[in-house]
């Protein structure tokens, strides 16, 4: 006889006086809140029989105390795909910590038929006693469970105690990509249920030809009396035989453009609920995916729940969060990987985001073992599922928001999962089901990928040909479905790349709608070294047997809500009005749903050399949703000595629930013309001074002194520190390498230097690089003018036996520390790289070292903004040095980094508190830089935007301040 409790082990899906699930509604019945304090005493094997503390009801006990570097209660531990105990389903590991909550109410005076106790997420399995009752057991761990304690409470007070076990066989099945976080981690509720009451209500809405409809479905006492005020429906109906559809006349319908909600209220004569409801409806005809009769493009975010002190626990961030996603055009979420606090729902159904609500679902880590015994294809698990898949859709079916039901995540393929289809399709017909992992569309209804590369959704949305792994008939039965990506573009790290070629694509083709980025926000959780240092941690950090890294620092937006580069081309790519400006004419795409452009202003903005000339309102007619429009630019005249540029910015014409009046929804720019630029510098400039102002080393030819300022340089660099996606193995990628690996090996990381030949002359400077035990060479020639200016020409030619991309090719000068400031007349505000380019404009630009640069969790390669044209560097007393790029052929200009650490430095630190202290401000002069990609899951950077060894020469000259 085994000593774990059965509980732990056994395939039910809970058990005890566990109730049906129903919706998640607002009703006037009294509740009691259990969250607070509670009694706590934990144990890491076992039963704990230590002292009681306390603890808060919600949290994870492994998060507490965690931000001052403590832990009392264990670590947190995260792995992707991994099991963190050995897979013996399903069976776990006797060393499987235990928490015991414990805590007192008083019964509450509650005239009432029976009461409910209501406990919204605890993670894994635990064990309800209420007086030292057995209440039952609940499973299923982001799923809410009701359990009836009507007879089991007493008069004053009264004990509740709950025993929740980290792991138990339902581990098995939920294995999604996160931390693992025990605890009673959302609240904990008793619930009156008031005699005469409803026991559920489901209002599903439907909109058609400007009217909308209530469909009713009403469990409880009857008459029951349905009112919708602001529409003056109140319909009464004296018996569940009377209920029928309401037409409620015309409505506003409910979009994610436009999320328009009425109040409705639904009363028994023991209890009212109210509830939010928006008409719409979902429906997909042939290969389109429809609302209100009209195709969605999904331009949305997986969404985690993640906060660095309270981790899955709910906080009002979400609402931030939220406004975050609608302020860079997001328009959709999906629940990635399980339904989230219900607060999340309703601020979807507010704000406007198309969900796909997600079961809490994944036996992701069967794949290490060829998926044998996973538990989607194995008959003893049917009722696990089909239990998950009813809580997930009863709470939440209210929603307007919800327009898809998905099945869950990376949980292989089955009968089990094919029951839970039928299961949803019997009881919600509208809304279409989505699992990922059904790769033959035997059972969904949308066909769906994770991270396809381009020339797989080019095979999907077409007509003929093949679809790489699937037969025949499959790729005819995929391609009579809607298409979405439900992941794709991971955006870990630097990156991703290539956003616009999968937008491009997703606008061809009438099948294609949309995906979602991978994934809204990195994960780490706040905590302390030793020394008392914050940062972020991430997998291995708190001393995990297996692990998975910094792959759970995977989002669009920092752990500190820092919104990353990739967010803000993710906005430019994603604008739901397409402008695009060129001499003389504006065309206005409007890729909205159903919302015309009549909301937004167009804007004109001209500047010389960065700087405004004038701003005027385009006179712009209202364009209605998915139709084009083109209106006649005026004719701006070109400054004689300067570049000239039009940025036309579509902005809010007044203030929205998430955006102030001004927000920029789009952008595009052009330039008027492109005059030659003067040969000579500003007047301002001072003219250089052959003896004094640049100062070379005679042996080594380098720069030591330019302009009074200690500098170190040209250096040929060819290395950055690798980026997330250069480590990452492309699924795409021919010899299953890495660039990483491919640039390591071929020494890009520690090349050597030897100075050929000086010649004073210029001085003309003669290097050749190259690494250990390698032939592969670089020539290098610095060519020096020092007369009215202090110009360098950089040529460079390799050997012709490189077979590897390279990461940059570029020089660097090593600056004062002091030298934190730069403004500059380029590309900017932020960085860009050659296959992220969309949020780049061409403009005058002011920012120091810290906004320059990104605090990445795992420091790596930022900074870089290409086409630079000047940049003035200084210190707090003012500029100290200018320099201005000479435009090579086709007007191509080289790009710049200022960084307080070397590619080198970055490289060796696995967090940002283990650079070193700076000693030198580095600024590199980059002629080309290798793209983003998408490797750390996903496909390389391509072709175009690739940086191959090549012969090439670039020029900048330096100016006095
Ligand atoms: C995919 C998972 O669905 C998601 O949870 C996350 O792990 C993501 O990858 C990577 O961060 S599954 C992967 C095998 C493509």
């Amino acid at each position: 006889m085994s000593h774990v409790a059965t509980y732990l082990t056994d395939l039910a899906p809970g058990s005890g006086r566990r109730t049906p699930p129903r919706s998640r509604l607002r009703t006037d019945a009294p509740e009691l809140s259990l969250d607070g304090e509670w009694d706590f005493r934990w144990s890491a094997a076992g039963e704990p029989d230590g002292e009681w503390g306390t603890l808060p009801v919600p949290a994870h006990w492994v998060l507490h105390g965690l931000r001052d570097g403590a832990a009392p209660y264990g670590r947190p531990q995260y792995t992707n795909v991994q099991f963190p105990f050995p897979i013996d389903p399903p069976h776990v590991p006797d060393e499987n910590p235990v928490g015991d909550y414990r805590r007192t109410f008083d019964r509450p005076d509650w005239d009432t038929a029976t009461v409910l106790l209501r406990l919204d997420g605890v993670e894994s399995v635990y064990r309800v006693a209420l007086n030292g009752t057995e209440v039952g057991v609940g499973k299923g761990s982001r799923l809410v469970q009701e359990f009836d304690v009507t007879d089991l409470l007493v008069p004053g007070p009264n004990e509740l105690t709950v025993r929740v076990h980290q792991w138990s066989s339902m581990s098995y099945v939920e294995d999604q990509d996160q931390w693992w976080l025990p605890g009673i981690f959302r609240s904990v509720t008793l619930l009156s249920r008031p005699r005469d009451g409803l026991d559920d209500v489901w209002l599903r809405t439907g909109y058609s030809d400007g009217r909308g409809s209530v469909d009713p479905e009403i469990t409880g006492t009857f008459p029951v009396t349905v009112s919708i005020p602001e529409l003056g429906v109140e319909r009464r109906f004296d018996a569940a035989s009377d209920v029928t559809t309401v037409d409620v006349g015309p409505v506003e319908p409910w979009t994610a453009e436009t999320p328009r909600l009425y109040d409705a209220t639904v009363s028994s004569p023991g209890e009212t609920v109210s509830l939010r409801l928006g008409f719409r409806t979902v429906a997909i005809e042939g290969e389109r995916f429809l609302v209100n009769g009209r195709p969605v493009t999904f331009r949305g975010m997986n969404r985690h729940e993640t906060h660095p002190e309270r981790g899955r626990v709910f906080a009002e961030q979400a609402r931030a969060d939220l406004l975050r996603m609608k302020r860079h055009n997001v328009n959709a979420v999906r629940t990635s990987h399980y339904p989230p606090h219900h607060r999340v729902l309703e601020l979807c159904d507010e704000l406007g985001f198309w969900v796909v609500l997600e079961n809490d679902l994944e036996t992701h880590g069967f794949e290490f073992v060829g998926w044998r015994g996973n538990p989607s294809d194995d008959p003893a698990w049917e009722d696990v599922y089909l239990d998950r898949i009813a809580r997930t859709v009863e709470r939440d079916k209210n929603h307007a928001c919800v327009v898809m039901w998905s099945l869950g995540n990376e949980a292989g393929t089955g009968r089990n999962l094919a029951a839970t289809a039928h299961w949803v399709h019997r009881r919600d017909p509208e809304r279409p089901v989505h699992y990922e992992g059904d790769h033959t569309a035997a059972y969904t209804d949308v066909y769906s990928r994770m991270y396809p590369s381009p020339a797989e959704v080019a095979a999907i949305c077409a007509d003929s040909g093949e679809v790489p792994g699937l037969s025949a008939v499959e790729t005819q039965r995929v391609r009579a479905r809607p298409f979405v990506m439900c992941e794709y573009a991971h955006a870990m790290g630097n990156g991703p790349g290539a956003l616009d070629t999968y937008d491009a694509q997703a606008d061809a083709s009438p099948r294609h709608h949309g995906g979602f980025i991978w994934e809204w926000r990195d994960h780490g959780i706040l905590t302390r070294t030793a020394d008392g240092t914050p940062y972020y941690a991430y997998g291995g950090d708190f001393g995990e047997v297996v692990h998975d890294g910094n792959f759970v620092m995977d989002g669009m937006v920092l752990p500190d809500d820092t919104p990353t580069p990739g967010l803000a081309e993710f906005a430019a790519v994603s604008a739901p009005v397409v402008v695009v400006a060129r001499p003389g004419s504006l065309e206005i795409t409007n890729r909205y749903h159903s919302v015309d452009t009549a909301h937004l202003r167009f804007v004109a903005v001209v500047e010389d050399d960065g700087v405004m000339r004038e701003e005027t309102e385009l006179a712009v007619p209202s364009v209605p949703a998915g139709e084009s429009a083109t209106v006649a630019l005026p004719a701006w005249k070109p400054a004689p000595d300067a570049e000239t540029w039009v940025t036309v910015r579509a902005e809010l014409a007044a203030d929205a629930p998430w955006a102030a009046r001004g927000h920029v929804v789009s952008h595009a720019q052009f330039a008027v013309a492109q005059p030659a630029r003067p040969s000579r510098p500003p007047q301002q400039v001072r003219r250089a001074d052959t003896a004094g102002d640049a100062e070379f080393d005679e042996h080594t030819g380098r720069l030591r002194r330019l302009f009074g300022l200690d500098v170190d340089g040209p250096r040929l660099e060819l290395w950055r520190a690798p980026t997330d996606n250069d480590r990452g193995i492309a699924n795409d990628s021919a010899d299953r390498r890495s660039s990483e690996s491919r640039w390591r090996e071929r020494g890009l990381d520690r090349l050597v230097h030897r100075v050929v030949s000086v010649d004073p002359h210029g001085p003309v400077v003669r290097v050749r690089v190259g690494a250990a035990n390698s032939a592969r060479t670089v020539d290098v020639t610095y060519r020096w003018t020092v007369a009215d200016e202090v110009a360098l020409q950089a040529e460079i030619v390799p050997s012709p036996d490189w077979d590897c991309t390279w990461p940059r090719v570029g020089v660097r000068f090593d600056l004062p520390p002091q030298l934190r400031h730069a403004t500059w007349f380029g590309t900017g505000p932020r960085e860009s790289y050659p296959d992220s380019t969309r949020a780049a404009l061409v403009g005058r630009f002011a920012a120091d070292l810290d906004e320059l640069n990104v605090r990445y969790s795992r420091p790596q390669e930022t900074g870089h903004r290409a086409g630079l044209r000047t940049v003035e560097i200084g210190d707090d007393t003012g500029v100290r040095l200018r320099l201005r790029t000479v435009s090579g052929p086709a007007g191509r200009r080289p790009g710049f980094t200022l960084a307080a650490h070397t590619p080198h430095e970055l490289d060796r630190a696995r967090h940002p508190h283990e650079l070193p202290p700076p000693t030198r401000t580095h600024l590199f002069v980059d002629d080309a830089v290798h793209g983003l990609g998408s490797a750390a899951c996903g496909v390389e950077v391509a072709p175009e935007h690739s940086l191959w060894p090549g012969a090439r020469a670039f020029g900048m000259v330096f100016e006095a301040p």
